[in-house]
């Protein structure tokens, strides 16, 4: 079986860490060094999904996004731009897990097990972030689709969302759905083009400072700036920082969206002044976080909730003076993560329908699709808002009544080319928050003000074993250990507007303990108590 034996002589360059299970989670396989054979086993998995689909192209996206810089990871795209099917997360976990001389063995096992056409052309299209290891491991990658005979596209450096897209477009390319051109610069074009459509009307103020996490969202965002509008032609003025990708030691310290969010501060290499408008990317310029400095040098957040909330409004209020509200069923979707507070908004005051599911992209991406307009963001930052086909077509064919309906639909249908429908993109969703912080006249303030958040907490808790941590209920309650949910239930009934969960990380060795309350303290308090029953 020359296949077999081809597979099995190229994985020998490599070597298998003893001792390691490898599992595709929530954001492929992500890890510290010794990625080498799990990328190898990733190039065999993408081309038998090409296979399987025909030869639809598949994406692999080489990053470990806001981790630190000398981790990294590796993802597969399916062919729509979304995460790889859930179903075959097993069969990359059993590839990368299989030792090197079974390899072949194992890759025809699921050849028979997937029942694959080996006829079948197979197409991958990768790229990568700017970190150390990529080259290496691109090489890996291109290795496993050489030995397959598999055909392929190195798109070098892009953000994870630029990959997605060009896998979207070039599998939609000559049909109904063409989602636009399959190249990077495919890519600038359609968001401008789209931006320059919704901002009309609208007034910028004051400048955007965004701090690209020293990571790809660096240079691609220099590269984004040239095809917008200037600050005379209407334009918003945007300043980058924090885009240093020669020392690769750089990415993600100090800087970036998962320290601003999670140490809920500005970088310390931040000069805002009161009321700037700051964003941070994360490492790969899928996460979006929005923050400023009150009159008081306060530190203030703005983040998936907010970002979530605020399209969900604009999106909202365009429709109904459109005249289309009552056609589109618009709703939010949010994971336990989301603060009480902006549910209570998305449900009161919006008057949207506020949808809860398990933590992880694909889960938001998948309730958001049972909507016509599905808004979903993760606290972190994660998220996008997708548009059913019916919407589309309400959008695009919808006859105005009047100039005003007309303006609101041409800004509607501007969105519907601005907002990545393939993936959470922080440039796209930047663009997003700014176009509509521009049209309702809003500093950070204003659009702070629109709720006032929980004091919440965070905290990871190293346990023995973390798989005997059980959810139900979108991971908001426990089943086992048995026990423990009544005892959160109990801790989190003594506090003002307390809520409480504990749930096993997906990307860390490590449990996750949330709380929210009335007060910081009833906050920290219940977190810590609830830290310590879990332990
Ligand atoms: P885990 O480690 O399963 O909590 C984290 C984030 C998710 C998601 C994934 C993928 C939190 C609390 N969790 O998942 O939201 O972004 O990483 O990167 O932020
Ligand atoms: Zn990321």
């Amino acid at each position: 079986l020359p296949l077999q034996q081809a597979i099995v002589a190229a994985s020998q360059a490599y070597s298998k860490p003893d001792g390691i299970v490898f599992e595709y989670g929530t954001a492929g396989f992500r890890m510290n060094g010794l990625l080498n054979t799990v990328v190898f086993a990733v190039g065999l998995l993408a081309g038998l999904r090409s296979k399987k689909l025909n030869g639809q192209w598949i994406g692999v996206m080489i990053t470990a996004s806001h981790n630190p810089a000398d981790d990294n990871g590796v993802k597969l795209v399916d062919p729509m731009g979304e995460m790889l099917e859930a179903e075959w997360e097993t069969y990359a976990t059993k590839l990368a897990n299989s030792p090197l001389e079974k390899l072949g063995e194992v890759y025809d096992g699921l050849v028979k097990e997937i029942d694959i056409r080996m006829e079948n052309p197979a197409r991958v299209v990768f790229a990568r972030d700017t970190r150390a290891s990529g080259p290496r491991l691109v090489a890996v990658l291109a290795a496993a689709l050489a030995a397959t005979e598999i055909e392929f596209l190195d798109l070098k450096f892009l953000t994870t969302p630029q990959l997605h897209y060009v896998v979207r477009c070039k599998n939609t390319l000559g049909t109904q759905y063409e989602y636009g051109e399959p190249t990077e610069q495919g890519y600038y074009e359609k968001l401008s083009d789209a931006f320059k459509r919704v901002i009309k009307g609208a007034k910028f103020q004051g400048s955007l400072t965004v701090d690209c996490a020293n990571g790809i969202g660096g240079p691609k965002l220099r590269e984004l700036i040239k095809y917008l509008p200037g600050v005379d032609a209407g334009g918003v003025a945007i300043k980058v920082v924090n885009d240093n990708v020669i020392n690769p030691e750089s990415l993600n310290l100090d800087c970036g969206a998962d320290y601003v969010k999670t140490k809920q501060r500005a970088p310390p290499s931040s000069k805002a002044a009161p009321l700037d408008r700051c964003a941070s990317l994360d490492g790969d310029a899928d996460r979006l976080i929005y923050y400023f400095m009150d009159e008081g040098s306060s530190f203030r957040l703005l983040d998936g909730d907010r970002i979530a909330t605020l399209a969900a409004s604009f999106i909202s209020d365009l429709a109904r003076t459109a005249g289309i509200l009552q056609k589109l069923k618009i709703g939010v979707i949010q994971t336990a993560y989301a603060n009480g507070s902006s549910t209570e908004y998305i449900e009161k005051v919006l008057r949207l329908p506020a949808v809860c599911t398990k933590t992880g992209v694909k889960y938001l991406h998948h309730a958001a699709l049972r909507f016509d307009v599905g808004v979903y963001f993760e606290a972190n930052g994660h998220g996008t808002v997708t548009f059913s086909e019916n919407a589309l077509k309400i959008i695009k064919t919808y006859e105005p009544q009047s100039p005003a309906q007309q303006h609101a639909l041409e800004r509607l249908q501007g969105l519907t080319d601005l907002i990545n429908q393939a993936v959470g993109d922080a440039l796209s969703d930047m663009l997003l928050v700014e176009a509509v912080l521009a049209h309702k006249g809003w500093t950070p303030k204003e659009w702070l003000g629109t709720y006032t958040d929980l004091p919440s907490r965070l905290v990871r808790v190293e346990v023995a074993n973390r798989s005997i941590f059980k959810t139900y209920d979108a991971e908001r309650k426990l089943e086992s250990p048995s026990g423990l949910q009544a005892k959160i239930d109990s801790l989190q009934s003594r506090y003002n507007k307390g809520r409480s969960f504990a749930r096993a990380s997906g990307t860390e060795d490590a449990v996750r303990v949330y709380a929210e309350a009335a007060t910081r303290s009833e906050a920290d308090d219940l977190a810590s108590r609830v830290a310590n029953a879990v332990l």
